[in-house]
This record gives C-alpha cells, structure tokens and sequence, in this order.
C-alpha cells in the first residue's frame, strides 16, 4: 500500500475519545483499509465507550458492541454466518483492548482461532484496563503503575507474549504494528484482509492519559517505543516471522521512559536491567519477543 492508495473517506470520526488517543486512530486507519464493506465487534473497552452515545456514533460501518469477554466468539459467529450466505466478501473485524485480549477474551480468542473462520482480529494495546480507571492488565509491560500498582509499587510480571500465544495456534497470519507506523499497520491489515482464515494484529496504542503525556506526542512515544527496542514491528506468514521495520536510528529505553510519568518510579539500575533484558533478547534475535 502507498501513500497515494490510502482512502480520504473516514469511516471512524468524531468520536468521544481522549485527544490524542491512538486507539482511536487504530480504528480510523484500519477502516480505511477495509472501507464500507466490513462488519465490526467491539467488546467492552475505551472504543466502545467512546462510540455509543445515542444516537450519535462515530462509527459508518454496522458495528456490534459485544460482551467482554466474547470477541472471538461474535468474529466467528458472524464469520460463519456470511460463510452460510455466500457473502465472504465482507471483512468481519474485532477491535480488543489489551484486557480483553490477554486476560478476559482469551480464551474466546483461542477457540475462534482454532474454528477456522475468515476474521481480523486486531488487539489495541494501550497496556492497561484504561476504560474503567487505568487498572494492571496482562500486558502492562514490568516497571509501569496503573491504579492497581501504585507507586512506589510497579507491576513486577513481564507482557504475555501475545503473537507467541496465537503463534502456538498455527495461525496464518499474526503481526505486531505501532500507530506511529500507519502505512507499516495499514499494509498488515491489508494483508491479513487477504487471507481466507483467521487473523490477528496486535498494535501498540500509545495512551497519553493512561501512560502520563500531553496528547500531541502520541506518535512521538509510538516511534520512541520502536526506536528503543521496547516495542518491535513483526509479521508472521505461514509460520515464518519477518521484521516489517528497522528503526534507523536507536534511542534508550530510558529516553522513551522519561517521556511518561508511568515509569518514573523506577531507580536508573532497574532501567538499565530493563535495557540489558532488551539488548539481550534482540541479539538473540528474538524477533517473536514484541515485550522489551
Ligand atoms: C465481564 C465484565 N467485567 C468487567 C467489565 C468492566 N469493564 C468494561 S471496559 C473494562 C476495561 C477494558 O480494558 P481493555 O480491554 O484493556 O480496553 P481499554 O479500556 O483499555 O480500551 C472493564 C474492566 C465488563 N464490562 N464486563
Ligand atoms: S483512556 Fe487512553 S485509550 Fe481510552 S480513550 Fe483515553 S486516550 Fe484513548
């Protein structure tokens, strides 16, 4: 996909979100990708919260808000009956948080990838429970507060390892992808558009009111996420991983710490372990690894 080809019609707008929120835009981008002729589920998260004002919506494709836990399970369903229908033109995509992801909808996700059926699955990943206050999910990456890991406490547990988890699936396509990437994101959604079984992308969705900063560097803190390392831009085909995207330059994972308040707890050794853990793992060469 090229610059040139991205569609100028928005099919997510106005919408009730923070400024600056990347969730947002991860909708708003992948819809231009899909266009008018897809389906969506959103299970109980910021995006549907932000979305269902009656009776206004931003959304101008038929969406479905779906019980939290049950993305997986409504993208077959649906999958299934447009399959019944003769009608596998139409896209069927979820739109997750990092809690229904990882914790409460993961098991949904693990049956529906297994049932086979044609859908997007895409996990917007801000790395907390924001929609009810900013509590600790699954993915909440180790060094962060949230409202349930206070300062001076942090949480202690590394990020599940998502695409290692759909990976296990055998699934034939999974990807990681960042907001501050959009043509890297919109080329995987793209791609997994294509594929004629179930999908999955997990993009990180940097949250300024979540992750402690000023609405206007959302895209600044994706790119310093992927510049650190903390954060990598994957893809997954038929079992074989690639890197989408290297970044040019590379920063600390300090710098992209102190841009936020969630980490600022932590002592200048715990983020040098932190870096370390990284370095390792990237000369290990464990692309799969999208944890930092
Ligand atoms: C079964 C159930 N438990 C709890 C809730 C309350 N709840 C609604 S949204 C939400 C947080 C969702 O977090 P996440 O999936 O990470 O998405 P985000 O809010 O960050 O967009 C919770 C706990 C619910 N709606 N249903
Ligand atoms: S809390 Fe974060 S993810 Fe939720 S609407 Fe606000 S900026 Fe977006």
């Amino acid at each position: 996909m090229k610059l040139k080809e991205i569609s100028r019609e928005e099919l997510f707008r106005s919408s009730y979100g923070c400024a600056g929120c990347a969730a947002v835009l991860a909708v708003r981008l992948t819809l231009k990708v899909l266009g008018r002729n897809c389906v969506c589920v959103v299970p109980a998260n910021c995006i549907s919260t932000v979305s269902c004002y009656y009776p206004q919506t931003p959304f101008f494709v038929p969406m479905t808000v779906m019980a939290f836990a049950a993305t997986g399970a409504a993208l077959s369903g649906i999958s299934a009956g447009f399959r019944r229908r003769g009608r596998e033109d139409i896209s069927v995509v979820g739109f997750s948080g990092d809690g229904g992801t990882a914790d409460i909808g993961i098991q949904s996700l693990s049956g529906a990838i297994d049932g086979g059926y044609k859908f997007i699955y895409i996990c917007y990943d801000n790395e907390a429970y924001m929609n009810t206050g900013i509590q600790r999910s699954g993915l909440t990456p180790y060094g962060a507060t949230t409202t349930t890991t206070p300062a001076p406490c942090f949480e202690t547990e590394s990020k599940k390892d998502m695409l290692r988890i759909v990976a296990a699936h055998d699934i034939p396509y999974a990807a990681t992808a960042c907001t501050s990437y959009p043509l890297d994101f919109m080329q995987k959604v793209a791609r997994a558009n294509r594929v004629n079984g179930p999908t999955y992308i997990h993009v990180l969705a940097p949250c300024p009111t979540g992750w402690g900063f000023a609405p206007d560097r959302a895209i600044e803190l994706g790119r310093m996420a992927v510049e650190s390392g903390f954060w990598r831009l994957v893809e997954l085909e038929n079992g074989k991983l690639r890197t989408t995207h290297k970044p040019s330059r590379r920063r600390s994972v300090a710098e992209y710490f102190a841009a936020q308040t969630r980490f600022r707890q932590l002592s200048p050794e715990q983020i040098e372990e932190i870096q370390r853990n990284i370095d390792r793992r990237q000369a290990a060469g464990q692309a799969f690894s999208a944890t930092g």
